[in-house]
């Protein structure tokens, strides 16, 4: 905690209440007539003609998933199709006043906020700016098919350009915004200022906040809405990302121009209802979604609720919103009140609403009712509107048509090319800094406290002749850390890191311990304890173009943000068909001590999920090498690190840790002993127990170990593994994630079938048991010790002479334990 805010006890303890303010429910009253001094009557239009755009395609898509055709053309679509008919006034009047600037997140059923926003920005480009992102999209593939023999003006080829890049997306062709692989759920467009919609109900909660957090850090221009439904109030991401928005350092510990709220609006699209569950007088208790505002803060995020039934109610809460995010008064909870009448999905039944509550909705439409109005104001005429009508059920058609040609708009061709999704997995590029200006920073790297306490360490454990330096002379792993991420802070202006006590504290584990001196508040801080939006707000930084090291404290806590690293940190890359970079270190330390909630090897979980760089590095000299090609690249790294060891000196070396700076390749496995009789190959700290076990063969059975450190589990480069085994004939692999279904199965698997002719013997694996991680003073008895590999070997892999077994490794005994589970 900051020493400069004094907790005073008797403040604290006095006695008083909290108050709270009424929040404002549709309130908007004004007629046309009187908002005719805002509004043209090309704006009127304008706001008629976008929810017209969304209602057809909605409506297309409804009859296509329903029927089979739209407007006498067959077309098949297998996929989602979360449509928002109803909703179209709250979707154009989130989106009216919105700048290219702003940016947009939303949800499953968010084709009509993309429409929006997008036929908001086309309306805000000049015809330059248009082109020019036009025809730099994918080299302008989609600009080359939906200009062709049409002869309109940029504005019209524009409207094109969005409607058939958004319905290819849903059709899953290649010619899509995102190549086809993020599909109706997870369509977006960066130049137009949409960004990701999520298919994971909230989503958008925490990550919306991170894209929110990228614009202030970087002092970039416009504001970020995360579109959320009604029912998503209730998801712990959103819920996370409210808070992690309304955090009082902003306020109160940034200086300068980073002082002040963040500049993000929470837009409940309140439609009454999840899928079926009703969440007014069924699943939540909230009575209205912007009560919740009131519970965040004092300022209650401005909350208020609006009648998204009629857009100009909405655009007039976002022109006074939109001040308040200016002064720097965010975060805003804005309450939008509309109504589904689609179905959740084409398949629903409406089995949990009646059909008079659908009746009575649909006599108050909201593009019905606000046609009637304008031509009563003497806007328009009828004819106008129709002229709307038909000429947006022209275009839909065309783009209809073109987006379901296989010649036009073929998929991703997966028989001549089999490799192209994987291709996309991973951007792997090198980049020295994300944007080119002056990193800020509070004093030069080489005045820095820590930095020179480091530079009069031994960056060797051991002296000339072997002995080891005293542990507080020896540069320590932590250290070796501490280098490679100050060094790119001071590189990257972008950097930015953040999690529990990471500031004032050092971090848990004192890897940071230094960094507070060094850096302005704004690019290290310390979050709530919200492991879902440490990660979930580092996604939203990452994708807007910023690099950052969120920290999970325990790996154990790694469960709190499931989601987020499981579904939303390694997919965003090749589910935007390569648009977005995810520069994310995530830096997660591997417990142990501490029982069963602390002290757990999570490893596997995460090298099993497709997108993410693992690497698991226990030298100083390694972790330094490994943490600069982490930062250097532009794809997710979930970095493990171990609570056992943070303290341990360079052992292996030569010359010790330099001090330059170097990287360490991902994937390439590191012989850390050599020897000629069995390999033993491990992960994480382990490393430290294979080479004792190695000296106890050496020394008692006359067999030479070479032990071989993973160091990352994804990517893995097999080749030196394969190498070693040619020679020894014999492997055995080991870690501390327990057993059953880890990663180290998955090398035992590989290597038998790529070293199969060289082995003697299976490979065995030597994990910790299925079991809970006991107490520190049982641990023994858990994790792998020298012994097990000693006797793992003599029972499995050859018998050594006078060798007594301490542990079980009998085949009767491994199917004993399988079939209890344990
Ligand atoms: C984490 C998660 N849980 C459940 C679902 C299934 N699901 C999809 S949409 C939906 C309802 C969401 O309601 P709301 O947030 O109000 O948005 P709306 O559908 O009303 O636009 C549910 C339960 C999901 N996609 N993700
Ligand atoms: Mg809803």
């Amino acid at each position: 905690m900051p020493k400069s805010q004094f907790l005073d006890p008797i403040k604290a303890r006095q006695s008083g209440e909290l108050t709270f303010k009424p929040i404002p429910v549709n309130q908007y009253k004004k007629s046309i007539a009187q908002e005719k001094k805002n509004f043209s009557t090309e704006d009127f239009l304008r706001i008629y003609h976008d929810m017209v755009v969304i209602r057809e395609f909605e409506t297309m898509l409804n009859l296509i998933k329903t029927t089979g055709e739209y407007s006498g053309i067959k077309y098949d679509h297998p996929g989602p199709a979360h449509l928002s008919i109803g909703q179209e006034a709250a979707a154009v009047g989130m989106a009216y006043t919105l700048t290219v600037e702003d940016f947009i997140f939303g949800s499953h059923r968010s084709h009509g906020e993309i429409l929006a926003k997008g036929l908001s920005a086309i309306s805000k480009l000049d015809d330059a700016q248009l082109m020019h992102i036009m025809e730099n999209f994918f080299d302008g593939t989609i600009l080359k098919i939906v200009s062709k023999d049409f002869n309109g003006s940029v504005k019209e080829l524009g409207r094109r350009f969005l409607l058939y890049g958004t319905l290819a997306e849903i059709f899953a062709r290649e010619t899509g915004f995102n190549k086809g692989l993020g599909g109706s759920m997870h369509a977006f467009f960066t130049p137009f200022g949409v960004y990701p919609n999520n298919a994971i109900v909230g989503g958008s909660g925490d990550i919306a906040v991170g894209a929110a957090l990228y614009k202030k850090v970087n002092s970039k221009p416009g504001m970020v809405v995360a579109n959320i439904g009604d029912a998503s109030m209730a998801c712990g991401p959103v819920w996370e990302g409210l808070t992690f928005a309304a955090m009082d350092q902003f306020e109160q510990l940034w200086e300068g121009a980073m002082k002040g709220g963040l500049p993000v609006i929470f837009n409940i699209m309140n439609n009454l209802y999840g899928m079926g569950g009703q969440t007014c007088g069924e699943t939540m208790g909230y009575g209205s979604p912007a009560r919740i505002g009131a519970g965040v803060n004092p300022a209650q995020m401005h909350a208020e609720k609006v009648d998204g039934y009629n857009p100009l109610a909405v655009i007039d809460a976002y022109k006074r919103k939109r001040k308040i995010i200016e002064d720097k008064q965010g975060p805003v909870l804005l309450e939008v009140l509309t109504y589904r009448v689609s179905g959740h999905s084409p398949s629903d039944s409406s089995s949990y609403r009646s059909k008079e509550e659908i009746d009575a909705w649909q006599k108050q439409d909201s593009i019905e009712a606000f046609g009637m109005s304008l031509i009563d104001a003497k806007v328009c005429k009828q004819a106008d509107l129709d002229g709307i009508w038909s000429d947006v059920k022209n275009i839909i058609r065309s783009m209809f048509t073109l987006s379901i040609d296989v010649k036009i708009s073929p998929r991703m061709d997966i028989h001549t090319r089999p490799e192209q999704i994987g291709e996309m997995i991973f951007s792997n590029e090198s980049v020295d800094k994300m944007e080119d200006r002056t990193p800020e920073v509070n004093h030069p790297m080489a005045e820095n406290p820590r930095v020179i306490q480091i530079s009069k360490k031994e960056r060797s454990a051991f002296d000339a002749d072997g002995k080891p330096f005293s542990k507080m002379k020896q540069f320590q792993l932590r250290d070796g850390i501490f280098e490679a991420v100050i060094d790119r802070f001071y590189k990257d202006p972008t950097l930015i890191a953040y999690g529990e006590d990471n500031r004032d504290w050092g971090g848990a584990f004192a890897v940071y311990r230094g960094l507070t001196e060094a850096l302005p508040y704004h690019r290290f801080f310390n979050s709530p304890i919200s492991e879902a939006s440490i990660v979930g707000t580092a996604i939203g930084y990452a994708m807007c173009g910023g690099r950052v090291i969120p920290e999970i404290m325990y790996c154990d806590f790694l469960g709190r943000c499931g989601d987020e690293v499981f579904n939303q940190l390694p997919k965003w890359q090749a589910m935007s068909g390569n648009v977005l970079k995810m520069p994310v270190v995530l830096r997660v330390s591997v417990g142990s001590k501490y029982g069963a909630q602390h002290s757990q090897d999570w490893t596997s979980l995460v090298a099993h999920i497709p997108g993410l760089k693992v690497c698991f590095p226990v030298t100083p000299y390694d972790a330094k090498g490994l943490m600069n090609s982490a930062l250097q690249g532009t794809d997710p790294v979930v970095f493990f690190e171990s609570q056992r060891i943070y303290e341990i000196g360079e052992q292996f070396h030569k010359g010790g840790v330099p001090e330059g700076y170097y990287e360490i390749p991902f994937g390439e496995p590191d012989v850390k002993r050599e020897g000629k009789d069995v390999t033993i190959l491990t992960i994480g700290a382990t490393l430290y127990r294979a080479l004792e076990a190695a000296k106890i063969l050496e020394e008692k059975y006359g067999m030479s170990a070479e032990v071989i450190d993973a160091r990352s589990l994804v990517p893995f480069n097999y080749e030196k593994v394969i190498e070693s085994v040619k020679k020894t004939g014999r492997i055995l692999i080991s870690g501390d994630a327990n057993s059953r279904g880890s990663f180290l199965n998955d090398l035992a698997r590989n290597i038998t079938e790529l070293a199969f002719d060289y082995l003697d013997a299976p490979p065995v694996v030597v994990g910790s048991r299925n079991w809970i991680t006991p107490a520190y003073e049982l641990e023994e008895a858990f994790f792998p010790q020298p012994e097990w590999f000693i006797d793992a070997i003599h029972e499995k892999i050859v018998p050594l002479k006078g060798h007594v077994s301490g542990q079980n490794y009998s085949d009767l005994e491994q199917i004993r334990r399988n079939k209890l589970g344990i």
